[in-house]
């Protein structure tokens, strides 16, 4: 199975973790102009892990600088098939080391070493290949055109999924011939800073990936240099808009992948086991930091009784705790910012007398944790079921017919994913046709792939990633 590894890490022995990382700028490590480091720690323990390098404008200068001198004498020069090659060499020596990757990812978000485990790296090591394979076949992907790169990539990832924001994001640029200056995000930059070990083992020539870590400042400084042609953003909405009104008028071309308020639908006909199984990987999974996670559930009058009872025991058995065990479900929360953001919708919530229901989950005494949560009683224009809260709630509320689902589930300004669970085919097409929804799962839910295109409607962003479609942000097509 090419996508298989030695699971199960067994402690934490495997992860050496380097007291300071300083940035990854043409192929070497390079401490930050300006001296000044910040402090990663895990958000379980509120231990440190790592001391980071802030990067300033004049380091972003260089990364900028360094990916263009790479660009036009090395990366768009090559052929394609040894670019590929490049690719996949990335990806097995992912492959090699991805016990230690979910550690390290592990510590660094406070998401389930299952999750790590068994969701990121392997769907990292998949993005890596899938583009691999891209690399030469692009002239198949759009017959009768010459696609060319656009450039420079500029890409600033969340801290949600670190590795593999960064995967789709590397994997796609690097495939169609642009080099990179890319941002993790503040609170998690320990798997890429490792990613960048690997490049240099993989002997990826210097320049073609640049990785520079730091506050939101210095993806401003990414986003208005010159030197970038194309910005790839995944994160809040409010600073998606921001992005996109400071490349208005400026030649560079960008994508935004921005926040989401899924409705999961449930009808009348639905396998309610399966569904509540739906439910809680929907929003709990990741502890609800998911942009496509199932945060609004949509259930019809009928079984709605029975559903929510089945959810509410199904919920008391959830484990939260110790990311690094095994058979915890729910993790630490990424940051006590994020922390303080659910705290006040569900301070809201009480306020405004909505029905909370929340497990009673023993925690450990250090670090950022939230119980699953439940909120009932709750109507469409509440703010908690209109904004991201991107934590382990979710809001209940009930439909009658189909066309009060749909319209319930497309009353908001994102368009990013969407659930429907029923026993009728017929009933999954026509309301999934009707819902406003870059992603419909139908019986599932946060199920991904490489080949399948991920993005959103309204405000949930621009352009796609993964699949085939995911090439088209990187390149210009000549006729
Ligand atoms: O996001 P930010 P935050 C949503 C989620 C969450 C909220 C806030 O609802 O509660 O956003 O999270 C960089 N120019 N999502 O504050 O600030 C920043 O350093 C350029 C959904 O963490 O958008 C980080 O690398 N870059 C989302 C990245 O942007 C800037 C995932 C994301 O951080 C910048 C994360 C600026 N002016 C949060 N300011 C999803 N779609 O999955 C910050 N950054």
């Amino acid at each position: 199975d090419l996508w298989s590894y030695d699971p199960a890490p067994e402690s934490a022995d495997y992860v050496t973790i380097a007291g300071k990382y300083d940035l990854f700028i043409n192929g070497s490590f390079q401490a930050p102009e300006s001296g000044k480091y910040f402090k990663s720690i895990n958000p379980a323990t509120e231990e440190l892990l790592s001391e980071v390098a802030e990067a300033g404008k004049k380091d972003v200068d260089k990364a900028v600088s360094s990916a263009r001198k790479a660009y036009d004498e090395i990366w768009s020069k090559m052929p394609a098939k040894e670019r590929g090659k490049y690719i996949f060499r990335i990806a097995r020596l992912i492959q090699e080391r991805a016990r230690e990757f979910a550690i390290l990812e592990t510590l660094d978000t406070g998401k389930p070493i299952r999750e790590s485990r068994d969701v990121d790296i392997p769907q990292v090591i998949a993005h890596y290949f899938y583009y691999a394979g891209w690399a030469d076949k692009l002239n198949y992907a759009f017959p009768g055109l010459t696609p060319k790169p656009v450039g420079v990539a500029g890409q600033i990832i969340p801290w949600n999924f670190p590795m593999l924001m960064a995967a789709w994001k590397i994997a796609p640029a690097l495939a169609t011939g642009n080099t990179i200056v890319i941002k993790p995000a503040e609170t998690t930059p320990l798997t890429a800073m490792k990613l960048a070990e690997l490049f240099k083992d993989a002997g990826l020539p210097p320049g073609v990936v640049n990785i520079v870590t730091g506050p939101g400042s210095t993806g401003a400084e990414i986003v208005n240099h010159p030197g970038i042609d194309k910005i790839a953003f995944t994160g809040s909405t409010a600073v998606g808009k921001s992005i996109q009104q400071a490349v208005a008028g400026t030649e560079k071309k960008y994508t935004l992948e921005l926040g989401g308020k899924a409705a999961n639908i449930v009808f009348d006909d639905a396998p309610i086991d399966q569904a509540v199984e739906g439910i809680v990987n929907g929003i709990f999974f990741n502890q609800g930091h998911v942009c496509c996670a199932g945060s609004r559930l949509l259930v019809q009058e009928g079984v709605s009784d029975e559903l929510i009872h089945k959810l509410k025991l199904r919920m008391e058995t959830l484990i939260v705790g110790d990311p690094l065990d095994k058979n915890t479900d729910i993790g630490a929360i990424n940051s006590k910012m994020q922390l303080e953001r659910i705290r006040e919708y569900l301070s809201e919530s009480v306020e405004e007398n909505q029905q909370i229901f929340q497990t009673k989950c023993s925690l450990p005494d250090k670090g950022y944790w939230c119980c699953p949560t439940l909120v009932e009683n709750v109507s469409q224009s509440h703010r908690i079921v209109q904004e991201e809260v991107f934590g382990p709630v979710l809001t209940i509320q009930t439909f009658r017919t189909p066309e009060e689902a749909v319209s319930l589930a497309n009353n908001t300004h994102y368009g990013l994913s969407s659930g429907i669970w029923t026993d009728k085919g017929s009933k999954i097409f026509k309301t999934g046709k009707q819902i406003r929804a870059g992603v419909i799962w139908a019986n599932t839910f946060n199920k991904f792939d490489p080949t399948s295109p991920f993005g959103g409607f309204k405000e949930s962003g621009v352009g796609r990633e993964g699949g085939i479609h995911g090439l088209l942000p990187y390149l210009e097509l000549s006729s």
